[in-house]
């Protein structure tokens, strides 16, 4: 047997480590015990990661319209029509949107050949979307973008407040390491700020059901309870930091009761969690996208790390703000400079700056100033300044604000390129080229958790037909426009060696980010020059987990700030003095509801990934609608049927839900349904694109709707071998199955004209079996060739007279049906019916929700119980906190 090759999962920001293994045509995925990160754990998608290896849908082979081409006549086309762009109209006129999905080292020449050759700062990324107020508001406070916090303050902290996170989901193992600390010691008081109740709640000692948008006021009467209460550490206020007597002047006035009111929360919990934080020196506050994603995340960051710079609570063991990031290389592109506004190596568009980057680049066209964020950047193709874009490794057709106006500005831009892992994605549908760039167990580099930590990502796959990697396909165009000399790499470790070697350049310890003891590894040489470093490939391959920044060889770097000493000029951290605001638009009689919107657990953004593991699917496999059940009660929606979402620019369609954990006033939708897996349900097309003033992110949380019932006249379901174009349907989505693919239909005419249709797209009457209640208009019917079935539909008027797809989807992985199961397949069940499992909750060891409560029923009280019994959350524990929950609602 092969050894395993060590590598990082490419999900999300914990960065954890895996161990890939070869095993029966395929391969295993397990977590590395080695890693710091995870010690071994995974979630249920790093664990998932061994089926969505397939070649399936992947992009293959370069295309222009459509059409294969050779590299050769891609990468010059992509050259010329950028190079003609740029002579015509400058080098604004062209953009590069990216992806905190890319590693270090494509970033890296990314943002070199924008920022250093073409000479425009026009690189922005989906970073934007995601981390640019934590950003902005680190930078403010300490004179850098640094986290100064790692994993195992959360371990050691007495209080962990995670507000705006769902961590639980969106964070896994970082959740499972709070757990097992708050589990090994009863003491530590867990805090979770956020409107719905959460699966993170699970471990809460306190949940605040905050009113949308309301969290800065809540830390700024924070701050101010501190003063009154003397908790505030005056020496290292004086000490360290600056503006504070403005910062605390302006929070005065707001007491407990004022607080209370503006967050919807009643005075004793307010009371309480401040009491907490008072009383607990060793507090880390974690932050999301509930923070970030708001018209005023920056100041809103700028309110947490105030409440931590009073009490000196910052980069201390166990005490410490900590923004954690989502994507495995936010940090990473941070790092190179990814972000319009900052220039490279944490470096910004100062004078001195931009000389420095210049000089070591040998780059004497550098972007002087910053250029379009993201949201900007889509309104300038728009109206036609920027007339080449090139999109890579992120699918802003879905997950920009807005988005049918950014699809309509890739429609209107004269040249879009997309390098992209798969051939089928919303953005793709609007690329002239796609280049098809190399995927996770193919692509060699380096990414950055959210402790700062760099992990390898390493191949264990041959590059598939003419994929390629990201820096490759950049580095190939630089060079034919004309910069052979800056982008001759032949290795991703030269890429790593020139950016480290970047970021202590002219450094000495002025700037946060500096990895240049990495290069001192193997050559001894002091770094300031750009020499070569012939034998860091050997030190690149084996480069153990380390956290910048590194100056010496093999020392990492666990906390940030613990000495007090900051980045700004002074040396001193700032109290950014701010006035709480509202989101940007309230909800008014047009639109009640505030639209919140966020992750599943077993989803990945857009689905190019997950979506392709059945398992994953079978926790959630349709977009939903989840309200209280009072607000469904009030306009008459059913649980089970559809509902649409109004916002100023589009809607969504999706199934309801109910949900008592949901903030009265407040909808949840996920983000994960594209226009590739189902007809409305991209949530950003009814998104306003406000953003942030100061970092540009989008207020995804807020949107104002409506929200009304779908009188569907039928629906139904259809289990395919084959994907089927559904466009005719008003609703449908579209995931894969065990063995093919599923869809939901439904529509609003009286009698379902799929039966129909389908009987015409596929023909051959012999094959079908077919059972039509034409009066009361219910329909079943399946094709079988050889005993194999092809296709299963049902369609009824009533979404809850549908039986449940399980059994038969298992059918599909059969090569011939028997005669009972052949007998059963119109009534939808097996004949000597095994009790069916329900939804998947357990997604590692495929246990239902159905058996979970009979086993609950049985007896089984505990999550220990449930898992002997039934296996259910053995494995990666990801359902832990959902098993917890059936077991306190049973
Ligand atoms: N399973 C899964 N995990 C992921 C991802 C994924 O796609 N799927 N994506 C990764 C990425 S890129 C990111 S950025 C992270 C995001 O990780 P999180 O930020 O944890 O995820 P979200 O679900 O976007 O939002 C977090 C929470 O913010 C809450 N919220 C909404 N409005 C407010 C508010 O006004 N105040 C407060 N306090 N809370 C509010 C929402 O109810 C939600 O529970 O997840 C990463 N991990
Ligand atoms: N309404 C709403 N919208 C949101 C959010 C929200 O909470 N609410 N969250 C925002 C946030 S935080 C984020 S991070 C974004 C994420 O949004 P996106 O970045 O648009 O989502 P992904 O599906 O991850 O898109 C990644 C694309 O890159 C491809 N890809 C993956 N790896 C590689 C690679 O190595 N190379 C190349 N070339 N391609 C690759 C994938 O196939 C996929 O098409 O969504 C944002 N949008
Ligand atoms: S928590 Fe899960 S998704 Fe995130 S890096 Fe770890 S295994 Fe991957
Ligand atoms: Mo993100």
């Amino acid at each position: 047997m092969r050894e395993p090759v060590r590598t990082t999962c490419p999900y999300c920001g914990v960065g954890c480590g895996v161990l890939v293994t070869p095993s029966d045509g395929g391969f295993t995925v397990r977590g590395d015990p080695e890693h710091p990160a995870n010690l071994g754990r995974l979630c249920s998608k790093g664990a998932a990661l061994g089926e969505t290896l397939s070649l399936d849908d992947r992009l293959l082979y370069p295309e222009i319209e459509g059409a294969r081409v050779s590299w050769d006549t891609s990468l010059d086309t992509v050259a010329r029509r950028f190079r003609s762009v740029i002579d015509e109209h400058g080098p604004d006129a062209v953009a590069f949107y990216v992806s905190g999905q890319l590693l270090t080292e494509d970033y890296y020449v990314a943002n070199k050949l924008m920022k250093g050759f073409i000479g425009s700062a026009n690189i922005d990324t989906n970073s934007r979307l995601c981390m640019s107020s934590a950003v902005a508001g680190q930078k403010r406070a300490f004179g850098a973008d640094t986290v100064p916090a790692c994993y195992e303050d959360l371990e050691i902290a007495d209080l962990v407040t995670l507000v705006g996170s769902n961590a639980a989901w969106a964070h896994p193992v970082v959740f499972q390491r709070i757990a097992a600390a708050k589990h090994a010691r009863p003491g530590m008081k867990v805090v979770v700020i956020d409107p719905r109740r959460t699966a993170t709640c699970d471990i809460a000692d306190l949940h605040l059901a905050m009113a949308p948008g309301a969290d800065a006021w809540l830390f700024l009467g924070l701050l101010n309870h501190l003063r009154r209460a003397g908790a505030i550490d005056w020496a290292y206020l004086e000490r360290h930091t600056q503006d504070f007597g403005a910062a605390l002047t302006e929070v005065a006035e707001l007491t407990i009761p004022g607080v209370a009111a503006q967050c919807g929360l009643s005075e004793a919990d307010v009371a309480s969690y401040y009491r907490l934080f008072t009383v607990t020196p060793k507090a880390v506050t974690l932050f999301s996208q509930g923070i970030n994603q708001s018209s005023s995340g920056v100041d809103k960051v700028n309110a947490i790390l105030n409440v931590h710079l009073a009490t000196g609570r910052v980069g201390q063991p166990g005490a410490s703000p900590f923004s954690i990031t989502g994507q495995p290389n936010a940090m990473g592109g941070r790092e190179v400079g990814g972000l319009a506004n900052q220039l490279a190596a944490h470096m910004d568009f100062t004078p001195e700056a931009i000389d420095r980057v210049s000089r070591f680049w040998e780059a004497p066209s550098i972007a002087k100033k910053p250029g379009l964020k993201a949201v900007e950047l889509f309104d300038a193709v728009r109206d036609g300044r920027i007339k080449a874009l090139w999109v890579m490794a992120t699918n802003p057709a879905v997950s920009l604000p807005d988005a049918d106006r950014a699809v309509a500005a890739m429609r209107a831009c004269p040249f879009v390129v997309l390098s992209d892992n798969n051939r089928d994605t919303d953005t793709a549908r609007l690329a002239h080229v796609r280049l098809p760039a190399a995927a996770w167990g193919e692509k060699n580099g380096t990414v950055t958790n959210s402790e700062r930590r760099i992990s390898r990502q390493r191949p264990f796959l041959p590059l598939p037909a003419e994929a390629r990697p990201d820096w490759w396909i950049v580095a190939e165009v630089a060079k034919r426009m004309g910069f052979e000399n800056a982008f001759n790499y032949r290795e991703p470790s030269e890429i790593f060696a020139e950016h480290a070697a970047l970021s202590g350049f002219e450094n000495d310890s002025r700037r946060d980010f500096d990895i240049s003891g990495l290069l001192s590894l193997t050559t001894g040489s002091a770094v300031g020059a750009k020499e070569e470093h012939p034998s860091f490939a050997v030190a690149y391959d084996t480069l153990k987990p380390i956290q910048w920044p590194v100056t010496e060889a093999g020392r990492g770097t666990a906390r940030m700030f613990g000495s007090g000493r900051y980045y700004h000029e002074s040396g001193k951290a700032r109290l950014v003095a701010a006035p709480p605001r509202p989101p940007a638009h309230a909800p008014d009689a047009g639109r009640p509801f505030v639209f919140n919107t966020g992750r599943i657990r077993d989803q990945w953004h857009t689905m190019t990934r997950s979506g392709k593991s059945a398992r994953l699917l079978a926790h959630i496999d349709e977009p939903f609608v989840e309200l209280h059940p009072d607000d469904l009660r009030r306009i008459g929606l059913q649980p089970g049927g559809l509902a649409r979402v109004r916002g100023a620019s589009g809607a969504v369609l999706a199934r309801v839900t109910s949900s008592p954990e949901q903030r009265p006033g407040s909808v949840f939708t996920p983000i994960h349904w594209s226009g590739c897996h189902s007809a409305q349900a991209r949530v950003g097309a009814l998104i306003p694109a406000v953003t942030d003033p100061i970092s540009g992110q989008p207020e995804f949380k807020q949107a104002p709707v409506a929200v009304e019932p779908y009188a569907a006249g039928w629906h139904g379901f259809v289990l395919s071998r084959q994907p089927l174009d559904c466009t005719e349907a008003e609703y449908w989505t579209r995931v894969r199955g065990r063995a093919g693919w599923r869809h939901e239909l439904a529509g609003l005419e009286a009698d379902c004209p799929w039966p129909d249709r389908l009987r015409q797209r596929f023909g051959q009457e012999d094959g079908w079996i077919v059972m039509h209640d034409r009066a009361h208009k219910r329909y079943r019917l399946a094709l079988l060739q050889s005993d194999r079935v092809e296709i299963v539909a049902f369609f009824d008027r009533e979404p809850t007279a549908l039986p449940p797809r399980q059994w038969l989807e298992s059918l599909f992985v059969k090569a011939a049906l028997d005669d009972a199961e052949r007998a059963a397949l119109l009534l939808g069940r097996p004949s000597r019916a095994a009790p069916d499992s329900g939804r998947i909750v357990c997604a590692c060891l495929g246990v239902g929700e159905h058996d979970i409560r009979r086993a609950i029923a049985d007896g089984a009280s505990s999550v220990d119980a449930l898992g002997t019994k039934l296996k259910a959350g053995t494995n990666c524990g990801s359902c832990i906190p959902e098993l917890k929950r059936m077991l306190a609602n049973t």
